[in-house]
């Protein structure tokens, strides 16, 4: 027997669908099912997830940036997308609702929700969308099974940072150089050096970055020039307060070489040790500060910029990544925290320096449907 909740009160009901895409969880609403206007969403939102407050007691959010994240999704303009996705990055401690960056993980969540939401119908035993995500301006293709016309969830494929297999979503990417930042290398530099003071000794310090956006603005730093591994554990570096206020030190500088301004408040660039892989198999060892937590694993358009790094000539990743193969589709295994993340490039050999197309596999589902309850001083009451 189904049981049907009543309510009247002063609590206003939004409809949402609690998705998990990829390594990332969050609400996804219709656009319509929201404010259009902007500051009016963006109290909504925060109301919705509860913050600020570190907890997120109050809300949905689950008290990290990677569960504090929110897809705003609608029908693409005929000819451009089939969907238009805005992602909406928020934060536990503090009331920011960043709209500039991508998420792919949360990306890849994208296509289920549209279709279990009927904003799109399913093609045959494979679906396939362009999604335009309205951040950036990124165009991707979306790929998932639908036998019989239904979205199918269980699957082979394991994205590591999740327990089990699913089905697999695959995602190409389209064109994602420079989508925050002008340019895929903004300094027009594969090198630059970033010199601070320590923020605890007071020590000058030069360090050599790559400062590089191929779909996410990231500074790559050697994890030896930092006098570190990027083998030590999350816990280990999120207690590594030397290091995480060098690195914060390192950022804003970094913000304003790549033309992002004051980037104190921002959840970008995002930061990341690189070091040779341990693995075997793998071509990189990373460790990402996102950007001041370490990441569990890395994210998806994250992995696709250090890939991008490590087939660019003289980068920091040039001399530390492992390439197998001669181009020009390279397959990147970038090593993480709890596992290693498979990206392809493709680069145009008449081209030096640039990547035409990127793909990788994701899963996602849909974890709850319902209302959200948020406080009508959030969003007032029709
Ligand atoms: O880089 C976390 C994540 C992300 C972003 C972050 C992402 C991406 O793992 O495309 O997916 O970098 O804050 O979801």
């Amino acid at each position: 027997m189904t049981h049907a909740f009543t309510l009247d009160s002063d609590l206003r009901a939004v409809p949402c669908m609690l998705m998990r895409g990829g390594t990332s969880r969050g609400p996804f609403f219709l656009a319509s099912d929201l404010p259009a206007d902007i500051a009016a969403r963006n109290r909504a939102l925060l109301a919705a997830m509860g913050s600020p407050d570190p907890r997120q007691i109050d809300g949905l959010g689950g008290a990290h940036p990677l569960t504090s994240k929110a897809g705003i999704v609608t029908r693409g303009k005929p000819g451009q997308a089939d969907l238009d996705f805005t992602f909406a990055q928020l934060q536990p401690a503090n009331d920011t609702v960043d709209t500039t960056p991508n998420c792919g993980n949360m990306l890849a969540a994208v296509l289920p929700f549209a279709l279990e939401s009927g904003l799109l119908a399913a093609e045959g035993d494979v679906t396939r969308a362009r999604v335009l995500t309205r951040n950036t301006g990124m165009l991707c293709d979306i790929t998932m099974q639908t036998p019989g016309r239904r979205p199918r969830y269980a699957g082979d494929a394991h994205i590591d940072g999740v327990p089990g297999t699913a089905a697999p979503i695959v995602i190409d990417f389209l064109d994602t150089a420079g989508s925050v930042c002008s340019a895929l290398l903004p300094t027009g530099n594969a090198i630059d050096t970033l010199a601070i003071r320590d923020p605890q000794t007071g020590e000058p310090l030069r360090v050599a970055a790559t400062l590089i956006d191929n779909g996410m603005p990231m500074v790559l730093l050697r994890a030896a020039d930092l006098q570190r591994t990027a083998y030590e554990s999350v816990a280990e570096l999120n207690a590594d307060s030397a290091l995480k206020a060098v690195i914060e030190a390192l950022r804003l500088v970094a913000g304003e070489r790549m033309g992002l301004g004051n980037v104190s408040a921002k959840s970008y660039p995002k930061m990341c040790l690189i070091a040779p892989p341990r693995d075997a198999a793998a071509s990189i060892a990373t460790r990402c500060f996102i950007p001041r937590v370490c990441h569990e694993a890395i994210g998806v358009l994250a992995a696709i910029t250090v890939g991008t790094a490590c087939v660019l000539p003289g980068t920091v990743a040039a001399g530390v990544a492992v390439l197998r193969g001669a181009g020009p589709v390279h397959t990147i295994s970038v090593a993480h925290p709890t596992g290693e993340f498979t990206v392809e490039l493709e680069t145009d050999p008449a081209r030096p320096g640039s990547i035409v197309r990127s793909a990788l596999v994701r899963t996602a589902r849909p974890i709850m449907r319902g209302e959200v309850l948020i406080p009508a001083s959030a969003w007032p009451l029709p």
